[in-house]
């Protein structure tokens, strides 16, 4: 990409697309396009036709997707299936029908089986059967792989995948229904605090272990990626740590300053007992995130403090 290049962010309101808006202009590109839900409905394959052949942006990332935490894949996996393969479907072949440079599609961690050894390796997709409670979005991102991985086959197009870790931070969903579990325990560490209640409810057993990434780091190993990256293999984005969901809500719980107790839910899934990525391919092209857990929490507080 160079400055003046035309860049389409597809879900440039949510939690990854407004982080790579922010991370992009910080890096002087300039010409960066957007639509929102009421003037483009991704799901509307006319419409994004129509908008793909009048834009023909050179540059893509794809961040639209029907995303949440385990409760809501559990509860509305019909949603999560239909949605994420209508976006992808449109967005990937409009990209190709309109000679798209690159094309940067966002998949998922929860793509790699349950019972993977870790930490997880890319050569490790399709090795294995899924996690239950999330294998309709994680069928659905597989997808979205494949379909790029067959049009660079195919057609000779530059559409890479990379899978993130469980990511976190600014313009996150705090709704407790459908959030994951970062948000879930900020905000309900803050409002028990607020309320003076003696504790506060931690889903599942605590023991489940997850990695977690900072968005401004995700937004800035896309844009990393878009630039130094070409293969039609897929390419993890993480930390290389992780830590147990206990372990987690013990930081929080120390970030927002509450001094209850955590008592736990086991009517609620754990989920995937792990799924720690191996970032050792991304580390070898020379990226590393730099914003530390323990820190990433604080700032993503504070924003949720000035945004209520
Ligand atoms: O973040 P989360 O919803 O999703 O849950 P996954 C992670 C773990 O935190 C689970 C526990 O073991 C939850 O039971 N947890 C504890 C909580 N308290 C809470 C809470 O208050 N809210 C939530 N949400 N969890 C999602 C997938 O899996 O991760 C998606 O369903 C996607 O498809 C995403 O891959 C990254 O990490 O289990």
């Amino acid at each position: 990409m160079n400055p003046s290049s035309k860049i389409y962010i597809a879900g440039h309101n949510g939690l990854v697309g407004s982080s790579l808006v922010r991370n992009l202009k910080k890096q002087g590109y300039s010409n960066i396009i957007s639509r929102t839900k009421s003037e483009l409905d991704l799901l509307d394959a006319i419409a994004v036709k129509n908008f793909f052949s009048k834009e023909k942006p050179e540059y893509i990332f794809l961040a639209a997707a029907k995303v949440g935490g385990i409760k809501a894949n559990e509860d509305f996996p019909a949603d999560f299936i239909y949605q994420n393969l209508q976006i992808q479907n449109i967005i990937i072949h409009n990209a190709y029908l309109n000679k798209t440079k690159k094309l940067l599609f966002l998949g998922s961690s929860c793509i790699y089986p349950r019972e993977c050894p870790q930490p997880i390796k890319e050569k490790y997709l399709l090795s294995g059967p899924l996690e239950r409670t999330n294998d309709a979005y994680a069928i659905a991102k597989i997808a979205g792989i494949k379909m790029c991985q067959a049009y660079n086959k195919q057609h000779n197009t530059k559409f890479i995948s990379v899978m993130p870790t469980n990511l976190y931070g600014p313009n996150d969903n705090f709704d407790l229904n459908s959030s994951h579990v970062l948000p879930a325990l900020l905000r309900k560490f803050h409002e028990a605090k607020v309320d003076n209640e003696k504790e506060v409810v931690m889903w599942g057993t605590g023991k489940p272990k997850r990695e977690f990434l900072h968005v401004d780091d995700l937004a800035n190993a896309c844009i990393f990626l878009m630039n130094n990256y070409q293969k039609s293999e897929i390419i993890n984005i993480g930390t290389g740590k992780d830590l147990s969901i206990l372990e987690l809500a013990n930081l929080i719980k120390k970030a927002v300053g509450f001094e209850g107790e955590i008592v736990n839910d086991t009517t609620k899934p754990d989920g995937t007992p792990r799924k720690l990525l191996d970032v050792s391919k991304l580390h070898s092209l020379g990226w590393k995130h730099e914003i530390k857990l323990e820190q990433g929490i604080e700032k993503t507080y504070q924003w949720f403090l000035k945004t209520r």
